[in-house]
């Protein structure tokens, strides 16, 4: 036990576990500890002093069921093992342990000798923003709906209507990628037309084609959707991996932002006592070099969820003493026009707010749905109650009265 002591921010991997046990806490945090460096179930005549004192880690606080453990940085294999092999180390075996009822894995701070061997993102929020022209203003998107069935020339069709409606960003969902009847090729050409032609017009706009795949083809379809006129890549994050985003940021391929979804993150957050928050995988993101990621609606939306789980990974993506860029933190799952101001207030302007059924489904089309956002959007950001705008702005008005003002 090394309780009090403090951890060293040069070189200790410091991780942060909600406990639930029968066993006295300090035995419960002894055995994640043991299990996750260099102990095991029982004594064995291999482990020495030494060896436990350089590679052991180390139980540094327990406050009620949370409980601080440190990792000496020679745990850890960063250049060839990577964010696998640190996962295995912070987030590995420790679940199945008998003697643990549930264990969530909460946070993660990493030293200045393991940040150092990352980038971060490449363009990042601000980054995004200058593509974009829009310096303040939260980013407005929309996910073309229905997620998948609709045709190259019908996707194309919706991006230019949203563009022309005033959006800044649109993306293809998590389960389109190539499929026969939205091939990626004709998808990402048409796409790329209709957002010249929203550019002719004076509507600066990108669109994320989804790139997701198998690790060893990644950079590959990267380099296609851009050699198609790709301007934003989508990546999602949990089934391609960390690496996934890393290889993207990082290969100098690859020369338009990365958005980063993050399809069955539920299956590890949505337990408050066992699995995974969103935060450590926020920082592991940010990391990697994610320019946007999908944060959740700070209780706004359909995947409302932890409230302040949501507001530590809007922190985290822009957390000014990370060494790296800020991450767009995307606020998306349920959202319609009549819910902005109550996000808004709580997430702040630096966001990107985007809806699929809350654009596709206003009673006029695309077009009026895309109206209806950057209006609630522009009274926002003027600082006047939607109620109030949207009496002299029909689409808003429109939306007001399908889905209602979320208070
Ligand atoms: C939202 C949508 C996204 C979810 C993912 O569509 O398709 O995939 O935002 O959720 P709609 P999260 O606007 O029609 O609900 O951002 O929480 O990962």
């Amino acid at each position: 036990m090394h309780l009090g002591e403090e951890a060293d921010p040069a070189t200790d991997v410091v991780c942060k576990y909600r406990v639930t046990t029968d066993l006295p806490m300090e035995k419960a945090a002894e055995a994640i500890a043991a299990e996750q460096s260099t102990g095991t179930w029982t004594g064995i005549s291999t482990l020495t002093e030494s060896t436990l004192e350089n590679y052991g880690a180390r139980v540094l606080a327990i406050e009620g069921d949370l409980v601080t453990i440190a990792f000496p940085d020679v745990d850890f294999s960063i250049e060839v093992g990577g964010i696998p092999q640190i996962l295995s180390v912070v987030s590995g075996n420790l679940y199945g342990l008998e003697a643990l009822k549930a264990v969530r894995f909460e946070d993660i701070q990493f030293p200045r000798s393991i940040t150092s061997m990352y980038k971060g993102p490449r363009f990042g929020a601000d980054g995004l923003r200058k593509i974009l022209g829009r310096p303040e203003k939260p980013l407005i998107g929309t996910i073309v709906k229905p997620k998948i069935g609709l045709s190259p020339k019908e996707t194309a069709g919706y991006v230019y209507e949203a563009g022309a409606g005033g959006l800044t960003n649109s993306k293809d969902d998590e389960t389109l990628v190539d499929q026969r009847f939205c091939p990626m090729q004709e998808r990402t050409a048409a796409v790329a037309e209709s957002l010249d032609r929203l550019a002719g017009e004076g509507q600066k706009m990108i669109h994320a084609i989804n790139i997701s795949t198998n690790g060893d083809k990644i950079l590959e379809v990267a380099d296609r959707a851009q050699s198609w006129g790709a301007k934003q890549l989508m990546v999602d994050v949990i089934t391609c991996g960390f690496g996934a985003v890393q290889a993207l940021a990082e290969d100098p391929s690859v020369k338009v932002p990365v958005h980063v979804h993050r399809t069955m993150h539920g299956a590890m957050t949505k337990n408050l006592e066992h699995g995974i928050a969103m935060l450590p995988m926020v920082k592991l993101i940010r990391m990697c070099g994610g320019d946007a990621l999908h944060i959740g609606t700070l209780g706004a939306g359909k995947m409302s969820g932890d409230i302040k789980g949501d507001h530590d990974n809007l922190d985290a993506c822009l957390d000014p003493s990370s060494p790296y860029r800020t991450v767009m933190p995307v606020c998306s799952g349920g959202v319609y026009p009549g819910m902005l101001e109550k996000m808004v207030r709580s997430s702040g302007l630096n966001v990107q707010i985007q809806a699929g059924g809350g654009v596709a489904g206003h009673p006029g089309g695309v077009r009026s749905g895309a109206m209806a956002m950057s209006q609630a959007v522009n009274a926002i950001y003027n600082k006047v109650p939607l109620k109030e705008y949207a009496k002299n702005h029909k689409e808003l008005a429109q939306a007001l009265e399908k889905w209602g003002l979320k208070e």
